[in-house]
């Protein structure tokens, strides 16, 4: 089963996705995730990306589509979650086009939803607790770069909600509960 989680930056995408991996042993492909490893490579490309990310602005679809393809051409997986991927329609048609290279199918596209005030409050709770403890501190997760995260959002990936809409592969969830609730919320739809 490959299954894609949708929703405005801090919606729980990431944390819902680790709970779908140690349940059911999916394979989670966080393209955060993996640009934040790119950034740390201290490459120019990870230089850029890093820019990119702290502004909260979305990184080039080139750069992402060739991180999900690489992948995808080499881990094998009973099923993939893909979190934070697609975010454009440029990557919502390069995923279909992938996974049919693969053989793959998409079962099903998770929209979380979660109003803008908790998404903020959630992204700085998580800036103040690392910091707090002595952890590092996300570039993006400030009240700032949020602006930009959530506009980029409306802009860039809210109209996937309708694309996967009109593929019937779309299944919207209350995403404000506690992250227990969410799961829930989840495994209601995938079974
Ligand atoms: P991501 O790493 O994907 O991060 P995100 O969307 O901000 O967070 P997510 O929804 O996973 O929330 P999380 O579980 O962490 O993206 C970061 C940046 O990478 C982007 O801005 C962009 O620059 C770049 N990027 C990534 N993918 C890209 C792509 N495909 N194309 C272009 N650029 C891309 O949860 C957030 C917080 O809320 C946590 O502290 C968590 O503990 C808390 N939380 C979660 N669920 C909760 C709940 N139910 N109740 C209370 N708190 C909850």
């Amino acid at each position: 089963m490959n299954i894609i989680l949708l929703g405005p930056p801090g919606a729980g995408k990431g944390t819902q996705a680790g709970i779908l991996v140690e349940e059911r042993g999916m394979v989670q492909l966080s393209t955060g995730d993996m640009l934040r490893e790119a950034k740390g490579s201290g490459t120019e490309m990870g230089n850029r990306v890093a820019e990119v990310m702290a502004r909260g602005e979305l990184v080039t679809d080139e750069i992402v589509i060739g991180l999900i393809r690489e992948k995808l051409a080499t881990v094998k997986a009973a099923g993939f979650i893909f979190d934070g991927f697609p975010r454009t329609l440029a990557q919502a048609d390069a995923l279909g086009d992938l996974l049919a290279d693969e053989g793959q199918t998409l079962d099903a596209v998770i929209e979380m939803q979660v109003d803008d005030d908790v998404l903020v409050q959630r992204v700085v709770n998580r800036a103040t607790e690392a910091a707090a403890a002595g952890q590092p501190v996300r570039a993006d997760d400030n009240a700032e770069s949020m602006k930009v995260r959530l506009m980029e959002y409306y802009k860039k990936t809210s109209p996937l909600i309708g694309y996967y809409h009109a593929k019937g592969q779309l299944q919207s969830i209350d995403g404000l509960g506690q992250i227990d609730e969410v799961a829930a919320a989840i495994k209601a739809i995938l079974g």
